[in-house]
């Protein structure tokens, strides 16, 4: 048998690639969606397995420079004591290390019908690392929040103008996080990535993760935190990254994207290929929740006709992905594969795809169609 170095040296090109296509082994380069600035997807076959550096890359205007030796994180607005906090000085408060999930609310987009504006992610707008820092929980208790907050705006040091609602010149990268969630556990500001300092691309020297949410959330760059007493109404999440909402008895209203839904991808075998029929055909995928665990995933050969349960997991892990595999014996012909996550509160992924969501939030069922011979 060859060994994978015989294999890179004898290999033509797209052996190779075909290789890591079919996930054997991670070789793939990130796929540029988008030049200036740098967005870039993670290759099927390295999905939550490439580590930092196969690590998709969601970044609104040109990576800015932030010299770690100056750099100062301020805290003011509604606190009783504003802060000037340098990395030295959030180091000392301690470091905790989780295991998180990271998916860009856009992640799927290409699946959308009608094809919708903004970048055409596949499934590779996700990822997951473990991120070492200091609850955001911490740093507020310090600043002491006065009675009464309301969104805390995590404020990045990127900036740039939008032309479309035209922005008043440069604005940066924002969000505000209910007071709520920036106190969770799960909301940290982090200066490293699986145990490396964080990459320029990835928010160097410090960024947010708020567990459980879409990316858009977890401002890189982070510079500036600001507790308000109301919300935030910031571009990022009223004319970006916002969904409808019906309240009963008033007008449909724009809200914050905010938690991850559940989602399960196939990863192998790939869209377009040909499996053997008769034969058993090992199907690997992922599955993640956001905020709740996964319960539950379901594996379809039969284009959703049929559906048989590939794993409960009895301790569903919030914030966390679960990895799967599932057999089938497919007859000649065309086939329709899907997979179906169910969350640890019920909630499994839709048939179909629920238009107030606008661009965002896609975990509708996409089938992967390929064929038996
Ligand atoms: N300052 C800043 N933070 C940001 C962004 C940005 O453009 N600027 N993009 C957000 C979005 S939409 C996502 S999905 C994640 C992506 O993080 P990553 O590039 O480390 O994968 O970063 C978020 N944080
Ligand atoms: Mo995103």
């Amino acid at each position: 048998m060859l060994s994978r170095r015989d294999l890179i040296r004898t290999a033509p090109l797209a052996a190779l690639a075909g290789l890591s296509a079919t996930g054997a082994r991670g070789d793939e380069p990130l796929i540029v969606r988008m030049q200036e600035p740098r967005n870039l997807e993670t290759p099927l076959s390295e999905l939550f397995t490439g580590g930092t550096e196969k690590f998709f890359v969601r970044s609104h205007f040109a990576v800015p420079e932030v010299d770690a030796k100056a750099f100062k994180l301020t805290v003011s607005g509604h606190v009783e004591k504003p802060l000037e906090l340098s990395l030295a000085d959030l180091k000392k408060m301690g470091d905790v290390s989780r295991e998180i999930v990271l998916e860009c609310a856009g992640n799927g987009r290409v699946f959308l019908v009608p094809q919708a504006r903004g970048l055409q992610w596949g499934h590779g707008g996700v990822g997951s690392a473990k991120w070492t820092g200091v609850p955001l929980g911490a740093v507020l208790e310090r600043a002491g929040v006065k009675r009464g907050a309301g969104d805390v705006v995590l404020v990045g040091a990127d900036k740039g103008t939008i032309a479309d609602p035209a922005t008043p010149g440069a604005i940066p990268f924002d969000r505000g996080i209910p007071f709520a969630k920036a106190k969770a556990d799960e909301t940290l500001l982090v200066w490293e990535m699986n145990g490396e300092p964080l990459t320029p691309a990835h928010g160097a020297p410090l960024r947010a993760i708020v567990g459980g949410w879409y990316g858009m959330a977890a401002v890189k760059w982070l510079s500036q935190i600001v507790v308000l007493d109301r919300e935030h109404a910031g571009f990022w999440q009223t004319f970006d990254y916002s969904r409808w909402e019906r309240p009963k008895g008033a007008p449909p209203r724009l809200v914050p994207v905010t938690a991850i839904e559940p989602k399960a991808v196939i990863v192998s075998p790939l869209a377009g290929t040909t499996v053997p029929a008769g034969q058993e055909v090992k199907v690997r995928g992922f599955a993640w929740a956001g905020e709740r665990g996964v319960a539950k995933v379901e594996f379809s050969s039969s284009g959703g006709e049929v559906w048989s349960v590939v794993q409960v997991y009895e301790k569903p892990k919030p914030f966390e992905y679960v990895k799967w595999e599932a057999t089938f014996k497919p007859a000649a012909g065309p086939l329709k594969l899907l997979a179906r996550a169910t969350d640890d509160a019920g909630r499994t992924q839709p048939d179909a795809r629920d238009t107030d969501r606008r661009t965002y939030m896609i975990n509708h069922r996409v089938p992967v169609e390929l064929s038996a011979k």
